[in-house]
């Protein structure tokens, strides 16, 4: 076996593992289904309400509103470059979970989930973000 031939087996070797270690991750939730992150603020409808928080004339943050008039969804536009990085999903307008994309990279990274809207359930991370979930982290339910 020569030096490359061992190489090639070790990357091999390497990535199968990787496969493995993902799917071994068993998500918390599926969250909402319906739901599916619009990063760039050019692409959201007129069903969304549309803000300014830092008052610049970009906008930075939208709403969608259920059919009771209650949140739905929320996102906002945290660092300011023209996509959401930030979301909020509701239930009945109670915060069910958020998701994020903390490295700005146009991918989400964080899945937060809720009890009540109040107390975080569990969450679930793409620590080295290549799109898969690696790390996921549940609190009991002691109520
Ligand atoms: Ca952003
Ligand atoms: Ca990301």
């Amino acid at each position: 076996m020569n030096t490359s031939r061992i190489v090639q087996t070790l990357l091999l070797l390497t990535a199968a593992f990787t496969i493995v270690g993902a799917q071994a991750v068993e998500r918390i939730d599926d969250g909402d289904s319906e739901f599916d992150p619009i990063f760039s603020i050019d692409e959201y409808g007129a069903d969304w309400i549309a803000g300014d928080t830092d008052d610049d004339g970009v906008t930075d943050y939208v709403l969608k509103l259920d059919e009771f008039s209650q949140k739905r969804y929320e996102a906002m536009d945290f660092n300011r470059d023209g996509l959401m990085d930030d979301f909020y999903i509701y239930n009945g307008g109670v915060l069910a979970s958020e998701q994020l994309d903390t490295n700005f990279d146009g991918a989400i990274d964080l899945w937060i989930y809720m009890h009540d809207g109040v107390r975080v359930r569990g969450y679930e991370r793409d620590t080295d973000y290549d799109g898969t979930v690696d790390l996921v982290k549940e609190f009991g339910e002691d109520s």
